[in-house]
């Protein structure tokens, strides 16, 4: 009976896991994951556990470490209001990091704890700090027009809540409709990472059943606009916005269940595996690898705890071959911001090994021209450029320092990953987003 029902069942609404593309290639990068996770010197990421939770093989012991070392890392700055079981209102110092709230952090924590086995209910206060959060970026987006971290944490913040099953304010649910409505959500030439995540999170408050009736089909209406615009900004390639925000397009198809009928669900999938090279960092494998199985945020409200095959073994990234001898950069400076006293501030040709990444060329333009200074701080992604030339990126005034190659294509990768080629133009650019 019940296999009649599935066979009758149109494929829509098939549960989520018969998207998975045939892939052995997406075991290997499981496997790199892992061998990623499991190096003790590189900062626990919430989402690195979600990607190891939502595969289709684990290494159980591997994934119970990682919790370990995500708690300390979270319940520790929080834990002063955890033990008091406080308000946030008590210990508010802890509510921001350089003064922003931590909402998309926190929300991928949250979203980690119910991906564990069995799901964690998350202690009552870390849920209204997350609530907190929310409500600070909400008023930053009222008081600014924008949140104060940006729309892809506070949908990340939404669809945690929501995860978990736990109400939004209906204000602060309508200020994502009305940045999607006025084309607000993205930025710096890329919207589509924006959007994807507000589309999961609508369409979990929808299913969800987290509001009501009329709000509920608003919702239904604008995540739909939402997929069915990313399938129309799918290129020739199979890419949708580019190769990094191609899987969160995907969560989307995933999300709403049309990853059967919508065509440029496989399409994508084709592009993912025909450009596997590209997702070399834990933080972009974390990305690809749940849509890889088939997998969106959203299937984490509904993980059930079975058998687990534990099965996954970690294997080591091959560190990048030497190339011999060296090449030459130009670099080149820029602030074309209209505050900056000259537009090009820096534009020198600077001699570095053949191999060197964009970080090795800065750091050997430090020691060729001692005028030449920057900084940059360590995320999940990887080292982000902060300070060039004492010039430092303002985050409260939108700044941040561009990576260009000539004449004027963002990179897509960072400092560190970045492999000028030979005679190559290297431009940075105080911009805006
Ligand atoms: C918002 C955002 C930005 C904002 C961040 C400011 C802010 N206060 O939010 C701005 C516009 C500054 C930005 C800049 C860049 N970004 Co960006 N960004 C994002 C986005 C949409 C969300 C990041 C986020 O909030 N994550 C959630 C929070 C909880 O995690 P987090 O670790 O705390 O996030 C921080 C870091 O991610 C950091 N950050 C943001 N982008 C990047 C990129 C790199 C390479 C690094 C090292 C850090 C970094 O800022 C975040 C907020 O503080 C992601 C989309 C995605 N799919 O991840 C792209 C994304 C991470 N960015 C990307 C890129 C390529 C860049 C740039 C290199 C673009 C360029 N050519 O200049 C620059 C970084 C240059 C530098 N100075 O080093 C790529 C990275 C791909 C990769 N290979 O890893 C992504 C995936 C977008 C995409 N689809 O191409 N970005």
């Amino acid at each position: 009976m019940w296999l009649l029902l599935v066979l009758l069942l149109p494929p829509a609404v098939l549960p989520a896991q018969h998207c998975e593309p045939p892939a052995g290639a997406v075991r290997a990068l499981s496997s790199r994951l892992l061998g990623l996770a499991g190096d003790p010197a590189r900062g626990p990421d919430p989402a690195v556990y979600l990607a190891l939770r939502l595969g289709g093989d684990h290494d159980l012991r591997l994934e119970r470490h990682y919790l370990q070392r995500l708690h300390s890392t979270f319940q520790h700055p929080y834990g002063r209001s955890l033990q008091d079981s406080g308000h946030p209102g008590q210990d508010a110092e802890l509510s921001t990091d350089a003064g922003r709230p931590q909402t998309g952090r926190l929300a991928l924590y949250l979203l980690g704890l119910r991906a564990t086995c069995p799901p964690s209910e998350p202690p009552r206060a870390l849920v209204t700090w997350l609530k907190y959060h929310l409500e600070e970026d909400w008023t930053g987006s009222r008081q600014h027009g924008r949140p104060l971290t940006s729309y892809y944490q506070y949908g990340l913040g939404v669809l945690a809540l929501c995860v978990h099953h736990k109400r939004v304010r209906e204000e602060v649910i309508r200020r994502l409709l009305t940045a999607q409505h006025h084309g607000r959500l993205g930025h710096g030439g890329t919207a589509v990472d924006t959007e994807a995540v507000v589309a999961v999170a609508l369409t979990c408050l929808e299913r969800r059943r987290l509001v009501g009736a009329r709000l509920a089909a608003e919702l239904r209406v604008a995540a739909q606009n939402m997929s069915r615009s990313m399938a129309e900004a799918q290129g020739p390639d199979g890419i949708i916005g580019n190769i990094y925000s191609t899987p969160w397009a995907l969560q989307v198809f995933l999300a709403r269940g049309v990853c059967h009928t919508e065509p440029a669900y496989g399409r994508a999938v084709a592009a993912l595996l025909e450009n596997l090279e590209a997702f070399g960092t834990a933080a972009t494998l974390a990305q690809v690898l749940p849509v890889l199985h088939g997998r969106s945020y959203l299937d984490i409200a509904s993980m059930r705890c079975g058998e687990e095959s534990d099965t996954l073994t970690a294997v080591d990234i091959e560190p990048r071959p030497e190339a011999p001898g060296n090449k030459t950069v130009r670099l080149v400076v820029e602030c074309p911001l209209p505050w900056c006293f000259e537009l090009r501030l820096f534009d020198q040709r600077v001699s570095a090994p053949a191999a060197a990444s964009l970080l090795d060329v800065l750091r050997a333009a430090t020691e060729q021209e001692p005028r030449f200074t920057f900084h940059t701080q360590d995320t999940a992604q990887g080292p982000f450029l902060t300070q060039v030339l004492g010039l430092e990126a303002r985050q409260q005034k939108r700044n941040y320092w561009q990576l260009l190659t000539a004449p004027s294509t963002p990179l897509l990768t960072s400092v560190a990953d970045y492999i000028p080629r030979d005679g190559e133009t290297l431009i940075l650019r105080l911009s805006e987003w």
